[in-house]
């Protein structure tokens, strides 16, 4: 119905007069945004009860996939590219002088996750619908977002993400499949039968209340669902039958009710051991699994059969509490015995490493965690007792390995611990990070479990990050090979016939260009800064943290600005250098380093002296709509992080699939996107992962040594803390100081010279327009296997055992 133009345009009309009773030229541009959204949802409605129908049917095995977050990006473009509707909405609204784009902007980006883990979990639903997989998402549905980014001066200023203010027209609440979660209280044992039973009284009762939002599969008519939860309290009170002190008890568990899904946690790979986000982790995968229970049930499933029909994923330790959880649901309300439940439970559950960093292993106090969750602790205590006594038969008394494994240690629980022993697979997200996990950080569990452990490397779904987020290029492609990379992307490898082809790579470059000039009609309006597009375009787009190390680009900005204030004459191609990204509110080091980029750009871009040649940009308020327009602009591809502390990266992939270079590390799936494309297509440079390791085992490195014998690192790092250029003395002490008397823990010197060198060889190659559209081109052909459908797949057939549900 809304496959013909006038079609579409008479129930947009009719849609706004019913919704809101006034005529399509009275209406506003929000209004008009949720008529046309909610058309759509109701466009799909049926295929997604279909969808639904077509597993049951097929008694299909479905995977849950639990992640405390997910950055799925505005909702109307994915969908409307998905259905293949765009080019007939763009056409009918233009008939109406509305601009689709406009109304796209509309849509608030749901803030309902931090970066890299939660962009991955989106990517990875959008490729199971695409894949015909039954997979589906559950989360927390946060009313406030990671916070928005202001720019103030040279700062970040947080401000709350309200992303839910005027409503969320994609989902469909279900208060009628609410479940009730228990927190606090005591457990008492009772006999029944010859059996004891725990009875878990005294409890406080949050409501999880379902809101549904639909998953579109590309062109197949497959519909899956995100669910998310909110919490709430069970029923609404009457105050005026209730006495003071009644009032105020019921009023504080109320405010306390409605905190645990209030806002989400804006670290990134660091966790604290809050007392609420233990809640949050509870809150989702007890009601998750809740749900996932009662439909199997009510389907007909058989609970000793659950494992066959039901896949769950963690992604990361967050959800991890689905362990215990699941098996609190088998041992108390199915009455299984406790070997048979692990069995279950086990095959049942599989297990996603994100990050090797400590301070993002996640650990709870024994005694918060008892106080809050008792049912859930007595088991995880059972789980520890019983693998203990398995580490006591192949170990014998070992306190190195008792320590290193048990879940509770310490006074702590240990939540990796939990997830490995709880899990059949446990994944690291690309090759290096995998062997990082089975030589290092997890070495004796993989002694232990080796069958358990398994890659898989990230992947980004091409579609959006292609398809959606660049026409041009898109169009480019399927003009020379056809249409079949939209559905299977390893076909782009056919564009290697293409790398010497003078017209295509002129055409790639055109492309470029349009695109850069997009980008820069955006940092015009938003930044008042006029960009040359013909200058390279250089970005590191991501969460600020030191071992991405922006710090280290930001410190070749000087070198480069000390290098031309010696020597206006100097000859450097034209570089505009573009940073993004939020740092956490309490990370200082990180806010420390927002503040030297812009100071940097304050004084880079006002001097005339340096006749335009660098540039330096930083793009307030990075999220997943933004990066939609900055992927395809892009030259060079800042890959910079201290080699081995980046588990995969996911950026470097949508970076690579729209046509820019990688300047990078060999960490994390940097390593696997040069092995596809050849040495003289990326640009290395650092310590290598055994390095880093090994100085790591030594104690570290003197950095001190590189500041004394390079003087121009001397230089740039005496300009931190002298007032020369930033005009107040110790401006940037806390940085100076961390390079040079703690250790420099991210090896910043110790990469410096070698990231000066290749940077000058990314500049050489540049200035030879026909090598590096050649490499372009070599970069794109090659993203194919950094797409989510090849890692949905190995997933799937590896981890999961689920299969494809065609019509
Ligand atoms: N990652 O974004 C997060 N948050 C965490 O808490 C832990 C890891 C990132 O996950 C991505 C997806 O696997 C990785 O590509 C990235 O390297 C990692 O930092």
């Amino acid at each position: 119905m809304l496959r013909s133009k006038e079609k579409f345009k008479e129930i947009f009309v009719d849609r706004i007069e019913t919704i809101y009773g006034i005529s399509l030229e009275e209406s506003s541009d929000l209004e008009q945004y949720t008529a046309l959204s909610s058309m759509i949802k109701d466009y799909i409605h049926r295929n997604w009860v279909q969808t639904h129908k077509r597993y049951n049917d097929a008694k299909a095995k479905q995977v849950y996939y639990l992640s405390i977050e997910f950055l799925p990006g505005k909702q109307l473009g994915t969908n409307l590219l998905n259905l293949g509707l765009t080019d007939i909405c763009k056409e009918a609204l233009s008939d109406l002088n509305i601009s689709l784009e406009e109304l796209e902007s509309i849509e608030n980006d749901p803030g309902i996750g931090n970066g890299g883990l939660g962009r991955l979990g989106s990517c990875f639903l959008e490729s199971m619908a695409s894949s015909n997989l039954p997979g589906h998402g559950c989360t927390i549905r946060y009313e406030h977002g990671l916070f928005r980014q202001k720019i103030i001066g040279e700062d970040q200023v947080e401000v709350i993400d309200d992303w839910i203010e005027n409503g969320n027209v994609w989902e469909v609440r279900k208060p009628n499949r609410a479940v009730e979660v228990k927190f606090g209280g005591n457990v008492k044992m009772d006999n029944v039968d010859g059996r004891t039973v725990f009875i878990h009284e005294n409890y406080d009762t949050v409501l999880a209340v379902p809101h549904d939002m639909p998953v579109i599969g590309y062109n197949n008519n497959t519909v899956n669902t995100l669910r998310l939860f909110s919490a709430e309290v069970k029923e609404e009170v009457d105050y005026t039958l209730l006495s003071g002190d009644e009032t105020r008890k019921s009023l504080e568990y109320e405010v306390a009710v409605k905190k645990i899904s209030e806002s989400l946690y804006p670290n990134d790979e660091s966790h604290e051991g809050k007392v609420l986000r233990l809640k949050q982790q509870y809150f989702l995968v007890s009601a998750g699994l809740q749900t996932i229970i009662k439909r199997y049930r009510r389907k007909g499933g058989a609970i000793r059969n659950f494992y066959k029909d039901i896949a769950i994923h963690i992604n990361d330790t967050h959800p991890s509490l689905a362990i215990p959880e699941l098996m609190r649901i088998f041992l108390d309300e199915y009455k299984l015995g406790w070997d048979e439940a692990w069995g279950i439970v086990t095959k049942t559950i599989s297990y996603t490493n994100h990050t090797i960093m400590p301070e993002a292993l996640e650990k709870w106090s024994i005694d918060m965690f008892k106080g809050l969750l008792p049912r859930i602790y007595m088991i995880v205590e059972e789980i520890n007792r019983r693998f203990n006594l398995e580490l006591e038969r192949k170990y014998g008394q070992d306190e190195n390995k008792k320590r290193e494994m048990s879940i509770l240690y310490h006074g702590q629980v240990h939540m990796a611990n939990l997830a490995i022993i709880g899990s059949h697979s446990v994944n690291g997200v690309a090759k290096v990070h995998t062997e990082i996990l089975k030589n290092q950080v997890m070495k004796n569990f993989y002694e232990f479990y080796p069958e358990k452990f398994n890659n898989k490397t990230n992947g980004i779904t091409h579609r959006t990050w292609l398809l959606k987020a660049n026409p041009s290029l898109s169009k480019l492609i399927t003009s020379a090979i056809g249409d079949t990379w939209i559905t299977k992307p390893s076909h782009l490898t056919d564009l290697l016939r293409f790398k010497e082809d003078n017209s295509f790579k002129e055409q790639v470059m055109k492309s470029k260009k349009e695109n850069k000039e997009l980008l820069q009609k955006i940092i015009e309006d938003k930044h008042g800064i006029s960009i040359d597009t013909n200058s390279i375009i250089d970005v590191q787009v991501k969460r600020i943290h030191e071992y991405k190390r922006q710090l280290l680009n930001v410190l070749h900005i000087l070198d480069l600005y000390y290098r031309l204030k010696d020597n206006p004459k100097l000859d450097i191609y034209p570089r505009t250098f573009i940073f993004g990204g939020k740092a956490a509110p309490g990370y200082f080091m990180a806010k420390r380093v927002i503040n030297l980029i812009n100071s940097v750009g304050k004084i880079v871009n006002n001097d005339k002296s340096l006749n335009d040649k660098i540039k330096v940009i930083y793009l307030e308020g990075y999220r997943a709509s933004l990066a939609e327009r900055i992927f395809p602009a892009t030259d060079v591809s800042e890959q910079i992080s201290t080699a081995s502390k980046e588990a995969s990266g996911t950026g470097n992939m949508k970076f690579m699939l729209n046509g820019a270079l990688t300047i990078g590390t060999l960490d994390g799936a940097n390593i696997e996107i040069r092995n596809a494309v050849g040495d003289e297509n990326f640009f290395k440079f650092g310590l290598t992962v055994q390095e880093v390791l090994k100085y790591y085992a030594d104690g570290g490195y003197n950095s001190r040594e590189i500041y004394d014998r390079n003087f121009r690192i001397k230089r740039i790092l005496n300009s931190l803390v002298d007032g020369s250029i930033f005009g107040t003395k110790d401006r940037f002490r806390c940085i100076y100081d961390s390079l040079l008397y703690h250790n420099d823990q991210y090896f910043v010197l110790k990469d410096f010279e070698e990231y000066v060198r290749t940077q000058n060889k990314v500049e050489q190659k540049f200035k030879d327009k026909n090598s590096w559209a050649e490499s372009c081109i070599v970069n794109i052909a090659n993203a194919g296997i950094f797409s989510s459908d090849r890692t949905i797949k190995e997933y799937a057939e590896e981890i999961w055992n689920i299969e494809e549900v065609l019509k």
